[in-house]
């Protein structure tokens, strides 16, 4: 295949063997060889997750399709030290996959666009800071369309 293009979300929210979670966020963009990394936001935790987050987007380039980057993310999840564990606990790494620049994906429970995508805002931000223009396959929507969106949901 030739290249295609991915957004990645990437959060943590516990120290790992990189050092705090800025520091992990920065190193697992290098790991996943991202082109790309919007800045790094501390944003409070959505659900029971307790401390607050690092969270970014990362683009990357890549030949794989949507399953085989997923299994390089769960893989790179892993060297940074992340066990699975509880859903939503605290976690080193969480890599999602967001947007593919080839349209809806979905294969043995993986789902491009992420189903939640759309509703957080600690995703919205930083995609619509390095890839303003970026539509939403679903919605038709662009991910500063999104973003504005929310904001106005929200109040
Ligand atoms: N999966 C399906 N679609 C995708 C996709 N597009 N990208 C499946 C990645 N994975 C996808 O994910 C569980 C399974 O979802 C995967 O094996 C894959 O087959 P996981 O990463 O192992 O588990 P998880 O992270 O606990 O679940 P999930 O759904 O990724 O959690 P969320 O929804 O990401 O929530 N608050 C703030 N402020 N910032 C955060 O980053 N993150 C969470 C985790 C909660 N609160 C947060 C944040
Ligand atoms: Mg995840």
């Amino acid at each position: 295949m030739a290249k295609t293009r991915y957004a990645v979300a990437l959060g943590s929210n516990r120290r790992g063997r990189h050092g705090a979670p800025a520091d992990t966020i920065r190193a697992a963009a290098r790991a996943i060889e991202s082109r790309s990394l919007s800045r790094i936001r501390l944003t409070p935790a959505l659900g029971p997750a307790g401390r607050s987050f690092a969270n970014a987007v990362a683009i990357v380039e890549s030949e794989l399709d949507p399953a085989e980057l997923l299994a390089i993310l769960k893989a790179t999840e892993r060297s940074f030290g992340r066990r699975s564990g509880r859903r939503w606990g605290p976690r080193i790494l969480d890599l999602d996959i967001i947007l593919w620049s080839e349209g809806p994906f979905e294969s043995t429970g993986l789902v491009v666009p992420h189903r939640a995508f759309r509703e957080r805002r600690f995703v919205l931000q930083p995609l619509a800071e390095i890839a303003p223009a970026w539509r939403d396959p679903i919605t038709g929507r662009t991910a500063r369309q999104l973003l504005a969106l929310h904001g106005k949901a929200r109040g």
